[in-house]
């Protein structure tokens, strides 16, 4: 199971040594690394207009004290409390449909979110609604069986949303606790493809009333912020509720999470940090704070 620390280390190396070597500089008002500093957060693909409103607090700050907790504390300020994300508060069965463009990870994400729920003691149910690719459902069955969770899959070239449809019906009669939909990949510019997600949406909706409880997106965290406006697109076509951060341990642009809830209005809830199937963390904004800023980032 790979850690914060080790998944942002990509993010990290994008700037020569982390940021943690550019604190001696900013704690003595050094200018240079100063510049360095602002040029280390654009690499890691935050936004540049967050950057600026960073930097004005910075350079207030600077020579004054300890700079690691003051930065530390302000980078936390973006996210809100972790709270974390609960089953509990939903109706059974939960349903959770997972959307996203192709190859995000949306497959990977329900499977380790349906292995991760079993372990906290939920009775989860994969859905396979990919029936666009043949190999789509497939994969997601060779998950289940292997993880020993309970699924439903669609056949190949059929109606998504009876697929959906169908296995939300099974989910009320097996008791599951939370149905985890995977849905096909589509490219959010594609009209007809993002017809087709209202419409499994829709079929959501007439199988149980307030279905889907949740509607999340699964961002590929190696687009960095061009993740961000997919998701604006997916937004508008089906009301998303929270963002799946996938891949974090691939990219050099992990910065980009911190514009997530400004830009989008999202939280983020899960984030990917590896193949395996216990890689999946409820997103902590210490803990992704602190695998940002590096080693020793948390004490100090
Ligand atoms: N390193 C890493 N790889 C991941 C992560 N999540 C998914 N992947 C990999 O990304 C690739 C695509 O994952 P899938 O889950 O098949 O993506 P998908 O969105 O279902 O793809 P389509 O159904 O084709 O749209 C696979 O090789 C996964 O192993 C992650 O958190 N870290
Ligand atoms: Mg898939």
């Amino acid at each position: 199971m790979k850690s914060w620390i080790q998944a942002l280390a990509k993010t990290r190396d994008r700037i020569a040594g982390g940021f943690v070597r550019l604190m001696p500089g900013l704690a003595k008002a050094d200018p240079v690394a100063l510049d360095e500093w602002e040029r280390a957060l654009i690499a890691a693909d935050i936004a540049p207009r967050m950057v600026g409103d960073w930097m004005e607090e910075v350079r207030r700050r600077v020579g004054r004290g300890d700079m690691r907790e003051f930065i530390r504390t302000m980078l936390m300020s973006v996210f809100p409390p972790d709270v974390g994300f609960s089953l509990a508060l939903h109706p059974r069965p939960a349903v959770i449909l997972i959307t996203g463009v192709n190859g995000s990870g949306k497959t990977t994400t329900a499977a380790k979110l349906g292995r991760r729920f079993m372990k906290d003691g939920f009775a989860p149910l994969l859905a396979a609604a990919d029936t666009f690719r043949a190999a789509g459902s497939h994969q997601l069955k060779t998950w289940a069986d292997r993880l020993g969770v309970d699924s439903v899959v669609g056949q190949h070239g059929g109606d998504a949303a009876a697929v959906v449809f169908d296995s939300i019906r099974a989910g009320q009669a097996r008791k599951s606790d939370v149905v985890l939909v995977d849905t096909a990949g589509r490219m959010h510019t594609r009209q007809p493809l993002m017809e087709e997600l209202q419409k499994v949406r829709r079929a959501a909706e007439k199988a149980m009333t307030g279905a889907p409880h949740e509607c999340w997106i699964v961002l590929d965290a190696t687009l960095g912020h061009n993740a961000v406006s997919q998701a604006r697109v997916f937004k508008e076509c089906v009301n998303l509720t929270g963002v799946v951060v996938s891949k974090l341990d691939g990219s050099s642009k992990g910065g980009f999470v911190f514009s997530v809830l400004r830009e989008l209005d999202l939280p983020v809830r899960y984030v990917g940090l590896g193949e395996g199937e216990d890689d999946i963390q409820p997103f902590s904004a210490a803990a992704f704070v602190d695998g940002f800023l590096g080693e020793g980032a948390a004490e100090s």
